[in-house]
């Protein structure tokens, strides 16, 4: 690992602290959550936990179980006890940008049914405001529509992700992602962003994220821990009986 990696694994390795015996864990994307994924299966295979694990991705899949990690899904579990995640922004009141490596539509699917939404990051990752690109993950079949209507409500610049030219980025859903560049000034303002988004008929899902249990935010020499007391509270998850 090269020093600049030392933060993300500090935060990685911080987060090992919430999994325990028999947990069912939500496997996030990306450079960082990539540590997390491997740290966990270094401590499988040591420890012999029991773990579960539901990955937001092929290719966290692939990286799960080449470390050791037995994989679920929602057929199998009723409940994520903690899903460890990384950001590309978070903002002081816990909301969060995420979705640059284009899996935001599984991660949001599985942090929010988790007990526990860790987020993992870097200090980099830290901004006064949600400031940056949302990225939107839209059906093909509706995509000049979504993206004008993208332009007209929201972003202006929005563009949809391509790999080359003429040649749209494709998520594991077989969907296409728009990048929405904004500027959030708050938490209210995120989650009805959020919400005005997704119903845009012919969006998935887009990478605004209201909810993070803690942040943990690693520096050269530590970790920094942020815990958010305001609660989670989306009506349909209050009553559910485990
Ligand atoms: C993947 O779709 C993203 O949401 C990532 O979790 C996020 O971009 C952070 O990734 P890095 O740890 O690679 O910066």
């Amino acid at each position: 690992m090269n020093m600049a990696d030392l933060p993300k694994e500090n935060a990685a390795r911080a987060a090992l602290s919430f999994v325990r015996r028999g947990m069912c864990i939500g496997l996030g994307t990306g450079r960082t959550a990539n540590i997390f994924t491997e740290l966990l299966g270094e401590r499988e295979r040591r420890e012999h936990l029991g773990l579960s694990c539901i990955p937001t991705s092929m290719r966290t899949e692939e990286l799960a179980e080449s470390v050791g990690l037995h994989i679920t899904d929602f057929q199998e579990v009723r409940r994520i006890d903690v899903a460890v995640d990384g950001a590309d922004v978070v903002s002081p009141d816990f909301a969060l940008l995420k979705g640059m490596g284009g899996a935001l539509s599984r991660e949001k699917i599985v942090a929010y049914r988790a007990k526990k939404f860790v987020v993992i990051v870097d200090e980099g990752k830290m901004k006064k405001k949600l400031e940056g690109t949302v990225p939107i993950e839209e059906m093909p079949f509706a995509a000049p529509a979504v993206l004008r209507e993208i332009r007209l409500t929201c972003s202006r610049n929005a563009a949809v992700r391509l790999n080359a030219p003429g040649s749209p980025f494709v998520t594991d859903n077989g969907n296409h992602i728009i990048d929405a560049p904004m500027r959030i000034a708050n938490i209210s303002q995120a989650e009805r962003l959020e919400f005005m988004i997704n119903n845009i008929p012919g969006v998935l899902e887009n990478g605004i994220f209201t909810r993070a249990d803690v942040v943990l935010v690693g520096i050269e020499k530590g970790c920094r821990r942020l815990v958010n007391r305001r609660g989670f509270g989306f009506p349909y998850l209050r009553n559910l009986k485990a």
